[in-house]
């Protein structure tokens, strides 16, 4: 092969991270050539120059920070920039660092193999070119490859074509034309407004309608100036390490908790900030349907107070995603557009198009259709977005597999910025990394960071530095990228984003799989995740050279996100230790945090009362009834709290929770604590509740006979041995047994002892100062105290297990599991990944922990469905 350069580094695209990654590669003395496919640089700054075209960031954040420079020596005309001052922005960036003499202009790459003999890429351009390299980085953008329309005849129409993702660059002249526009995203929703001041007659042609903020667009942000010019680094530092790469506090109002007017005047101001900064107005629309529906409403309300025709309006108003689940449009007179005379909204729900003419557009049916003339047609149908420029280079890696073949059902990458089997290649802002979901100024410039520290580093070990052939390669393991995508998925599955059929789940383009590709984790929280593989001697990452070979192995983050946050957030409080206390103190604590949490959610009625213990004391109960009609099943629910802390109080929201999702009556039944009354006096309070609510079933409205025991932890304990005292004492009966986290077994020598004994709320010296107020030494292996202990568990009720990965318990509550199955007994044995012990009972507060309290209440259901199908048998 003849070969007309042999590189360092081929990078594709010179868009911002093209220009970016060429100037570090320069600095460290790479040998590196950029090949771009347009005359200029700019990436979609180039390409996007329909009329109107405009960042949906503020400029002022949209800003390269790497070179202090750039602060005072470029400065942006507007709030939101044009795209001919974004692409002078780009210009002015590539002629500051004599970039331009690093790109290769109009010249496309068609395809880059792997070499594994030589340990490079062959980059074959479409000018007969091939290069070879040690590195080879897709800097191509995220929505760079428009989607071929997917519309019948979409190629017959005689008349004028465009399409705003290539727009001519000597600009258009609409006037006088008759003009449709296929499609109501941003780049329509930015154009229509230009096209409209020109055009004769315009008509949109609208699939979906989509949510558009006013841009209010107008000199620069004052305050925003001020504060970079006041301390530009601290500013872009907190840039960095925010949600979306932009500075600012995120508020603390939720939509659910506010009232009608509260709601609305919040609503109020943030429209009249206008842009994106609606995605921020309350803490809870992207989690929360209801509260997404709230804001939703709100604007409706806009729309409809400001398109006059009532049709029209309707048809504009977005109801078929939660807001922001689509990127939202920013827009200046978008829907003050569709009042003018000669514009008109075509809705494709009612009216699909049939087919486009030599002439024209139809639509709706043969019997009802209309027939549209037209001189120009505008496609602004999208982009193949995130994956479509890097599939559509023949990138073939290790052993002939090529990344389109690998990718045929969905990106699979390491922190979005490798992929296993393609050594050396590198995706700057690459699905699975915030990319589009942040500001992407910050993104790109963290991004070119690490890949730059990557390929130093691939030459230091190399040991080319030191004038060998050395360098080395690295490639992301299977493990590492296996558990990123599911991290990946993880963050987009405790927030409504997977909903919606946008561009971000590859939903509008036929045929490409569903799924999430951004990260939606955050800027600040992935740029920890990226640092912290490098600190831990890159994570997850093969690296190969000549003479030597590391690979650390290993899973970045494996704990559910929402359960990390919350972790995260309590150790910034700097909470004491509870076995610092005394008991006393310690309930105390635990109350005041009772306090502060979600109440729950609303269940039909609640009493409190009283049953008798074996010795006739007194003992509290709370009833939780389900609002549908009765009588119900019960069950009698047991705290969790080390047989030292807790009551119906503590956990409270958890048992209305497993009302409402078991449609049974919860009785949380207290039990004497520790060290005031120590083992085994517990665990006869247990049998005792059991006992009465089996005796009073009918006056509780329940329905007799159909009684279950839960309980979660040290109350999981109690549970678990009165369904075996229970059955000793040949009754009460009961229908099933639903342990979450159980202690089984007071020996703390387990696996998970040794791996979550610290940091994860329930410690191992926590649980020791449970079990030291709770019980002597002697006492722990008797089975009233560790239950996997008993002699004989057979014949007890049929069991549903929860354990946690994160939980010191979780290897005890498994025994258990398999020794109930091992005995003959029914068992349901679910494994909550990413969790901890205390983090399924935490209402309304950790998103994660939802499917597996619906697997609760569905195992509650189903303990009683067949008890009632025995007894009707029996009967
Ligand atoms: P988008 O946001 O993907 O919008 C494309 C629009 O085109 C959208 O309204 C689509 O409707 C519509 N479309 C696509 N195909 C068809 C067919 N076959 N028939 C009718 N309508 C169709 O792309 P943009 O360029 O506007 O914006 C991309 C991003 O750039 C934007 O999010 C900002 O981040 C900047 P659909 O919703 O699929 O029903």
């Amino acid at each position: 092969m003849a070969v007309d350069a042999d590189l360092d580094v081929v990078i594709v695209g010179a868009g911002f991270s093209g220009l970016y990654l060429l100037k570090r590669m320069r600095d460290l003395g790479m040998s590196t050539r950029v090949l771009e496919a347009a005359d200029d640089v700019g990436g979609t700054w180039y390409w996007n120059r329909y009329p109107g075209a405009r960042c949906d960031i503020p400029t002022t954040d949209y800003t390269l920070s790497f070179d202090p420079a750039l602060e005072t020596e470029w400065t942006w005309s507007e709030k939101y920039a044009t795209q001919p001052e974004i692409l002078r922005y780009a210009q002015f960036i590539a002629t500051k660092y004599d970039l331009y003499s690093g790109i290769d202009f109009v010249t496309r790459a068609e395809q880059a193999t792997w070499d594994e003999a030589a340990k490079r890429w062959h980059v074959r351009t479409d000018r007969g070119e091939t290069i070879t390299c040690r590195n080879y980085v897709m800097a191509t953008g995220c929505l760079s490859l428009p989607k071929v329309p997917d519309i019948e005849g979409h190629d017959r129409f005689s008349g004028e074509v465009y399409f705003t993702s290539r727009w001519p660059h000597e600009g258009v002249d609409l006037t006088g034309k008759r003009v449709a526009v296929i499609g109501t995203g941003s780049s329509a929703i930015q154009s229509i407004p230009l096209m409209a001041a020109q055009a004769d007659k315009l008509t949109v042609f609208q699939r979906t309608p989509n949510f558009s903020i006013p841009a209010y667009n107008g000199a620069a942000d004052q305050e925003r100036l001020a504060q970079i010019a006041a301390d530009a680094a601290v500013y872009r530092a907190e840039a960095k390490l925010s949600r979306g790469g932009v500075p600012g506090e995120a508020t603390l109002l939720a939509a659910r908790a506010l009232t009608d007017d509260e709601r609305r005047a919040r609503f109020e101001e943030v429209w009249a900030i206008g842009g994106l900064e609606m995605l921020g107005v309350f803490n809870d629309i992207l989690v929360s349907e209801e509260a997404n529906e709230l804001l939703c409403e709100l604007i409706r309300e806009k729309i409809r107070s400001i398109v006059h025709d009532p049709v029209t309006a309707e048809a504009l108003c977005p109801k078929d995603h939660p807001f922001g689940t689509k990127r939202p449009c920013v827009d200046t007179n978008y829907y003050a557009t569709f009042n003018l005379p000669h514009v008109r909204l075509v809705d494709l729900r009612t009216d699909p198009i049939t087919t486009i003419t030599e002439t024209g557009i139809e639509t709706g049916t043969e019997a009802d259709g209309e027939t549209f003339e037209f001189d120009a047609i505008v496609f602004a149908t999208g982009f193949d977005a995130m994956t479509g420029a890097l599939v559509g280079v023949d990138i073939t890696g290790r052993d002939g597999h090529t990344l389109k073949e690998q990718w045929a059902h969905g990106p699979a990458t390491y922190l979005g910025l490798t992929t296993v089997g393609f050594p050396n290649f590198f995706t700057i802002t690459g699905p699975g990394s915030p990319s589009v979901l942040s500001n992407m100024a910050v993104s790109i410039e963290q991004h070119v960071d690490w890949v730059t520290d990557a390929i130093a580093h691939l030459r230091d070990v190399g040991g080319a530095g030191a004038g060998t052939d050395g360098w080395a390669t690295i490639e992301p393991t299977e493990t590492a990228q296996t558990a990123w995508g599911v991290h990946v998925n993880d963050c987009a599955n405790i927030t409504l984003y997977p909903i919606a059929n946008s561009w971000y789940m590859g939903a509008n383009v036929p045929g490409k799989p569903r799924m999430f590709l951004p990260y939606v984790g955050g800027v600040g929280p992935y740029r920890v995740i990226c640092d912290e593989v490098v600190d831990k001697g890159w994570l997850g990452f093969r690296i190969e050279a000549t003479h030597s070979s590391q690979c650390n192995d290993g899973v970045i983050r494996e704990i559910m996100p929402d359960v990390g946050m919350v972790l995260e957030m309590m150790a910034t409080l700097e909470l004491p230790l509870v076995e610092s206390m005394s008991p006393e103190e310690a309930r105390e604590f635990m109350s005041a945090s009772s306090a502060m949490r979600p109440p729950g959610p609303a269940v039909g009625e609640i009493v409190d009362g009283t049953f008798p213990a074996g010795d006739g004391t007194p003992l509290t109960y709370r009833l939780y009834r389900p609002a549908t009609d009765g009588p119900h099943p019960v069950v009698v629910y047991f705290h969790g709290g080390g047989w030292v802390l807790g009551d119906h109080e503590s956990d409270d929201p958890f048992c209305r929770d497993l009302c409402v999702r078991s449609n049974a009556i919860i009785v949380s039944a207290d039990y004497r604590h520790a060290p005031e009354a120590r083992f085994p006096v517990a665990v006869h309070d247990g049998m005792a509740a059991l006992t009465w609510v089996a005796e009073h079933a009918t006056d509780l409205g329940g329905i007799p006979g159909q009684v279950a025991v839960a309980g979660w932890s040290a109350g999981a304990n109690i549970a678990a041995v009165t369904a075996h005292l229970a059955r000793d004492a040949g009754g009460p009966a009961i229908s099933g047994q639903l342990l979450l986290t159980p202690v089984t077994d007071l020996s703390t020598d387990s696996a998970s002892y040794i791996e979550n004994g610290e940091g994860y709320v329930l410690t191992a010296s926590l649980m020791h100062w449970f079990t030291d107020h709770y019980i002597d030494p002697a006492d722990r292996t008797s089975p009233l105290a560790s239950p996997l202990l008993a002699a004989d568990l057979a014949n007890l009720p049929p069991a549903t297990i929860i354990t946690c990965q994160f939980d010191p318990l979780r290897d005890e509550g498994t025994a258990y599991a398999h020794a109930l199955a091992e005995a003959g007994n029914e068992v349901h044995h679910i494994s909550a990944r990413g969790h901890t012990h205390t983090s399924l009972t935490m209402v309304d507060i950790i998103i994660s922990g939802v499917s597996y309290r619906e697997q609760m209440g569905a195992a509650l259901r189903s303990f009683f469905d067949r008890a009632s199908t025995s007894a009707a048998v029996g009967a």
